[in-house]
């Protein structure tokens, strides 16, 4: 039994196993050893050598034998009868017992090794063994008094499909775990990746459809479910979205990325993002084999999935906190933790303290100049102050999660991840996790949340190239926060139109800008056209800019029927039509307003257009005018050519452009496919008439 450096962070702590309630029926459980006791007479240590004494003073003193014996004898069968008459007193020892074994399954050939961790008790183990030969237990360590146990396994090259049974044995007993391998399935339609022929859309599971009312409040969560309250459990499943892909469809999206699924402990953690057991689909939408389903039903309409990872924090409820599997598994304690926010101001930069929409000043991150002071809290502080932050530098706790990404990815055959909070993990570990994961499959997209406003920051956590720490994070993308600030700040602040062109003319620090994910909306800001100086033509205008403007846009499920609402969790209401006895549903052209149905269909169409045209998804992206009101920008391939014109005046107007020395050279007609735009080729000018805040499409050749 190797050690390593954790191995002497063991903190055993006294317990009594007959105070712990040990949940049933975990995964890979084999064998519930019933707590045992060994008898003993230690509470009774006192009686013996004082009856001796007295037993003399009877014999020789009177008083004694007619005062002092008889008083003595009856306070010790008053006090002790009970017990005399049960027998010899039950005392607690450590039988080893087995509640849960993560991960709970591994596939043949993924990987050489795999650690397994598993939670119990009395888990001091002598020996442990395999019940194949194919199978080695390369080293064991029991924290926390036995309670958890790692075991580092390794893998022969001629293991077969099969359960592995490990026994272990202790000085008080023996147990065993069981670990279901199998084979991996067929991977041609698994692990795609993304590409800019892709839309995302963001689904909050809780939120979109309810397919099982069944599942509204699971036994465990009493009180978890109420629709009228907007920070409770609201009913939606995995099983409502399974049945709408067919309006996922019709829209003309491919792509899901479902917020959290694993299981969350509080009432108010519908959004997922607290979880309790990283090895588990929340019953409040659905398990394992429904999220397998979903999966497999999108393959077959040649859609995808995305998975929200969350490797920096769990919820505050996990296990975990409580009893962590090392002593610094976490960064900090529930009882002493740093807390999230920079203590860098805004003004450390020389700029004003941020209005609006809250982002943490990563700058600090990717500044060479920066103190390890001034990081520190990014990544190693609790999120809010509250969520407990994993110690991502352990190279244990590292592994755990590694593994635990790569157990989602195969068990679903996932095209990607999205990865939350992710300047707030050090840049060490992504480069890690990465490395696990493409080891295996080389594809696999992963996009980070980098909050930002800044392509000088976003885009220093992209990987495909080391940043002056000699770190290349591995990252395939990120989301254009850049982007999303210019356009909400265009369309609903009155800023300039150019400031969408001051945003893409920075794509020259991302390696791979055709990979952006631009989007205008998402779980974490208030409705686009619920925000103040918004309107449904500005919504309008923001879905054509992000599905015509270079990348991989992502859509955030409900605007295309302009569902409104303020910040969180008021942007996050039911999709109207998902729940049983919804006045409206919005699932269906019916049951849509003839406002709504105008929008929806709109959106329909530029993703219709997307697919149809390549320039749209690959095309080279020019400016060819810019100014306070307009920004229009041509998309170019071999074959193609199409000019975008963005008018963000409430006004029509005329825009004459030089076609010299411009992708638009030497066209003589264009054809509108979207929009009322129209445009005179006169000479070797375009004279563009543009109607009032609107985006067109035309098609130059
Ligand atoms: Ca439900
Ligand atoms: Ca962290």
């Amino acid at each position: 039994m190797a050690a390593d450096k954790h191995a002497a962070a063991e903190f055993p702590r006294p317990r009594n196993i007959r105070d712990i309630a040990f949940p049933e029926g975990l995964n890979g459980v084999s064998r519930q050893n019933p707590p045992r006791y060994r008898a003993g007479w230690g509470e009774f240590g006192y009686v013996l050598p004082a009856f001796f004494i007295i037993l003399v003073f009877v014999i020789r003193v009177p008083f004694y034998r007619q005062i002092v014996a008889p008083v003595f004898l009856a306070v010790v069968l008053l006090t002790h009868s009970p017990r005399l008459l049960a027998g010899p007193q039950a005392v607690a020892i450590d039988v080893p017992r087995v509640t849960k074994v993560e991960p709970p399954n591994w596939w043949i050939g993924l990987t050489p090794d795999l650690m397994v961790l598993l939670s119990g008790h009395g888990l001091q183990v002598t020996k442990a063994a395999c019940n194949l030969p194919e199978v080695i237990v390369e080293r064991t360590q029991a924290t926390q008094g036995g309670d958890y146990l790692f075991v580092w396994l390794k893998f022969g090259p001629h293991l077969r499909s099969g359960t592995i049974v490990c026994h272990l044995a202790t000085n008080n007993g023996e147990t065993s775990f069981e670990l279901p391998v199998s084979n991996r399935e067929a991977t041609a339609q698994r692990f795609h990746g993304f590409s800019s022929d892709d839309v995302l859309y963001l689904i909050m599971p809780d939120r979109f459809a309810n397919g099982d009312p069944t599942n509204d409040e699971p036994a465990e969560f009493p009180g978890s479910h109420d629709r009228s309250k907007p920070r409770s459990w609201h009913g939606g499943d995995l099983r409502g979205i399974r049945e709408h892909i067919p309006y996922l469809k019709e829209l003309g999206v491919n792509t899901l990325w479902l917020t959290p699924v694993v299981k969350n402990g509080a009432e108010q953690d519908y959004h997922g993002y607290g979880a309790v057991d990283l090895y588990a689909v929340d019953p409040h939408l659905g398990n394992l084999e429904e999220y397998k389903a979903l999966a497999s039903d999108l393959r077959q309409q040649r859609m995808k999935l995305f998975f929200d990872a969350v490797p920096n924090h769990v919820g505050p409820r996990h296990p975990w906190v409580a009893e962590p599997p090392l002593p610094d598994w976490f960064h900090g304690t529930a009882r002493s933790h740093l807390d999230s926010s920079s203590p860098t101001r805004n003004s450390f930069y020389g700029k004003p303290a941020p209005t609006g929409i809250f982002n943490d000043p990563f700058g600090v991150l990717a500044d060479p100049h920066a103190t390890a002071a001034m990081r520190r809290n990014l990544t190693e502080g609790w999120l809010f102050g509250i969520l407990p932050d994993m110690n991502t530098e352990n190279p244990v706790v590292a592994k755990y999660l590694i593994q635990n990404s790569i157990w989602w990815v195969e068990m679903a055959g996932l095209d990607g991840l999205r990865v939350d909070t992710f300047p707030y993990v050090s840049r060490s570990f992504w480069q890690q996790w990465h490395a696990g994961l493409r080891r295996i499959y080389p594809n696999l997209a992963t996009i980070g949340e980098v909050f930002s406003p800044d392509p000088t920051v976003t885009s220093f956590f992209v990987g495909g190239r080391k940043q002056w720490d000699g770190i290349d994070s591995g990252l395939t993308t990120v989301f254009d926060y850049p982007l999303f600030f210019a356009i909400r700040d265009v369309l609903a602040g009155g800023a300039p139109a150019g400031r969408i062109a001051n945003a893409l003319r920075q794509d020259t620090l991302y390696p791979h800008p055709e990979r952006l994910a631009p989007f205008f909306a998402n779980h974490d800001v208030p409705r686009m056209v619920s925000e103040a100086g918004s309107s449904p033509e500005k919504l309008l205008c923001a879905f054509a800019l992000v599905l015509t403007l270079r990348g991989i846009p992502q859509l955030y499920y409900g605007d295309e029927i302009a569902m409104s609402g303020g910040n969180d969790p008021d942007n996050r209401r039911d999709f109207p039509g998902g729940w049983p006895g919804d006045a409206q549903n919005g699932f269906l052209e019916s049951g849509r307003t003839p406002e709504q149905q105008k929008l929806f269909s709109a959106v329909q169409r530029l993703l219709a257009l997307r697919r149809e045209h390549a320039a749209l998804r690959t095309g080279k992206l020019f400016h060819v005018f810019s100014d306070d009101d307009s920004y229009l920008f041509v998309r170019q391939t071999e074959d193609e050519r199409l000019l975008v014109v963005f008018n963000n005046s409430t006004k029509p107007r005329t825009m004459v452009l030089p076609q010299a020395n411009t992708p638009m050279e030497d066209a003589l007609r264009s054809t509108a496919i979207y929009g009322d735009a129209t445009v005179q080729i006169i000479g070797k000018e375009m004279r563009i008439t543009a109607p009032g805040q609107s985006v067109s499409i035309l098609s130059l050749d």
